[in-house]
């Protein structure tokens, strides 16, 4: 063992206990109910009501927003909304085809609008006259979606809604007779389809849904269908469109983020990230801006990187049809799954915090390698890993020929073939001894004497801050906890004299809270300045700092005071040489 080599291992022993304190706490015992679930990644989301008659247009106008809250968007008073009720006749509808759809595509499970925000209930209900079943189609389309599920395999969810545009009781001082037919309409849902395996709410942000009826809702389920999954939003615990929950705080199986997919994964906590394909979830037909296959099969694998599930929305029109931009890519994201399946199925997130090049997912002691960007010198580093290697092979590459891998230092090299085998992603299957044991590379000086601390790199101690990334962030935010502390740690090859430079965000309204950064023995202080928004960052100047010796140095932020919202978006915090030695 060399000495930079052991000293990477002494690093690794002093930064695990910091790496275990994360936002959310882990459940106490796993719960092998989710079993299938946590193996099965990807499914299948479906919006289907009323709304796709109008498909984004009333009166000849467009609503914005998405489709299905045009009755909220466009003031469409009931009475109107309801003149749908003997429009909808989706001739073309045919569950066995989405099915074979959602087969095709690799997805385990489906989810679909039961009754969404409008209230309209897509199933033969015994306690409402506003269903299906007062449509010219009259026909149970719960029925026909579980019994296609069931002919392939798929598991079935029932997406239900909590809040209620229709229901006269659904706000106000008489919301208790809205919540026993609430309660009466989930028991049809699980009784009268076969077994059903996910109970998905949504709209509980509503005043009038607590804490409280939401852990009455989730006992009353887990009593009448005790293996059915339910999603956090039966509860009050999501924080906002991040969808996490504390478990020992709220109730809940799983964290529903939504449209998002979260920095980083969560050890012992379950989530599932839900997606649009274009921009709405409910059909609009003005709605063309589609995610490319390349980038769905992309948002699934950093998804399982990161130890999460994937629920891919499609939004089919008035006529019964999955739109065919939907039906094309899913075709596409099922041929990439059908060779590289294995490196998504049964797997866990991968070990590393970040890779340069791609992720990471891992079964066993077989790590999964994305590589989305192949490196032009055509060596793959896997960085810090310590396992011996036993072999490297491409997945679906017929002639299984091994790759060469070798060692430096901390870190794995592959040799690639010039080519990716696979524009979307090549999948490398590396065997290891053992589970996989993973140091963190530490930062080092650029060759200008720089030193960029980033967020994604950085180690955060407590429960609310945490890293973000994606739709203009790069950065530490959900900072509420004052308590919650920022550490990176750097490699000093050339000491000095530095200049330090904060990047941070922060709306006027919270900005002001006095912040001290430690670089090894040094603290500077800074007032966290207004920005524009969450996502306008700026440059603070710090002040100097003199690192006087090679060797490791410690850096650390932290809050000295209370903010009025949270401390603020920390970007990164990069140390320009003055005069190094
Ligand atoms: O069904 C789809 C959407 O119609 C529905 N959820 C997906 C799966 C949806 N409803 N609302 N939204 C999405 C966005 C609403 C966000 C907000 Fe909030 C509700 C902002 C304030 C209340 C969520 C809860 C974010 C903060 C609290």
């Amino acid at each position: 063992m060399n000495l930079r080599f052991a000293r990477v291992l002494m690093c690794l022993l002093l930064i695990l206990p910091a790496a275990r304190a994360f936002g959310v706490q882990p459940p106490a015992e796993p719960d092998h109910r989710l079993d299938w679930w946590r193996e099965a990644r990807f499914g299948m989301f479906i919006h289907w009501g009323l709304y796709a008659i109008p498909a984004g247009e009333w009166d000849g106008k467009k609503v914005p927003g998405v489709g299905e809250w045009i009755m909220h968007n466009g003031h469409i008073p009931r009475d109107d909304y309801a003149t749908l009720v003997p429009q909808f006749n989706p001739v073309k509808f045919n569950a066995d085809e989405w099915a074979r759809i959602a087969k095709d595509a690799g997805m385990k499970y489906l989810v679909i609008t039961t009754k969404h925000h409008d209230g309209f209930c897509m199933f033969d209900s015994k306690f409402t006259e506003y269903d299906v079943m007062a449509t010219p189609f009259k026909r149970d389309i719960m029925r026909e979606i579980s019994d296609a599920c069931r002919k392939y395999d798929l598991k079935t969810g029932w997406y239900h809604s909590i809040w209620d545009w229709h229901h006269p009781d659904a706000s106000g001082p008489t919301f208790d007779e809205y919540a026993k037919v609430l309660e009466k309409q989930v028991d049809e849902l699980l009784a009268n389809y076969g077994p059903i395996d996910i109970m998905w709410f949504d709209g509980e942000w509503i005043p009038e849904w607590t804490e409280e009826r939401g852990r009455d809702l989730y006992e009353h389920i887990r009593k009448v269908a005790p293996a059915v999954i339910i999603n956090n939003r039966v509860g009050k615990g999501r924080g906002g469109m991040a969808g996490l929950h504390d478990p020992s705080q709220n109730v809940g199986d799983f964290g529903t983020p939504e449209q998002e997919i979260p920095g980083q994964g969560i050890p012992g906590y379950d989530w599932e990230t839900c997606m649009t394909m274009n921009d709405t979830w409910g059909f609009r037909k003005d709605d063309h801006n589609w995610k490319s296959a390349r980038t769905l099969v992309r948002n699934l694998i950093d998804t399982a990187s990161k130890g999460g599930n994937f629920l891919l929305n499609v939004g089919p029109t008035a006529e019964g049809l999955i739109p065919s931009e939907s039906v094309d890519r899913l075709h596409e994201v099922g041929q990439w799954l059908s060779v590289n399946g294995e490196s998504i199925y049964g797997t866990s997130a991968g070990p590393f915090k970040r890779l340069e090049w791609g992720r990471c997912t891992s079964r066993g002691d077989r790590l999964y390698l994305h590589v989305f960007d192949w490196p032009s010198d055509h060596r793959l580093v896997v960085p810090g890993l310590l396992n011996d290697v036993i072999s490297a092979t491409i997945v679906g590459d017929s002639s299984g020929a091994p790759l060469h891998t070798s060692r430096r230092n901390e870190s794995v090299l592959i040799d690639l073939p010039a080519r990716p085998i696979n524009d979307i992603a090549t999948v490398i299957a590396l065997n290891i001894v053992g589970q996989s044991r993973v140091v963190a590379i530490p930062l080092r000086q650029s060759d200008d004497g720089s030193i960029a601390l980033r967020a994604v790199d950085a180690n955060v101690i407590g429960f609310t801050a945490r890293y973000e990334s994606g739709g203009g962030k790069d950065n530490i935010g959900f900072w509420t906890d004052p308590n919650d502390v920022v550490t990176w740690q750097f490699e000093v090859t050339r000491p000095g004299r530095f200049r330090v430079v904060m990047s941070e965000s922060c709306p006027a309204d919270t900005a002001d809270t006095l912040v001290a950064v430690r670089i090894g023995n040094t603290e500077l202080t800074t007032r966290v300045s207004p920005t524009q928004g969450w996502t306008d960052f700026t440059n603070l100047e710090l002040g100097e700092v003199t690192i006087p010796v090679v060797g490791t140095c410690d850096v650390r932020v932290e809050a000295r005071g209370k903010p009025a919202l949270a401390v603020m978006n920390l970007r990164s915090i990069t140390l320009q040489p003055i005069d190094s030695r």
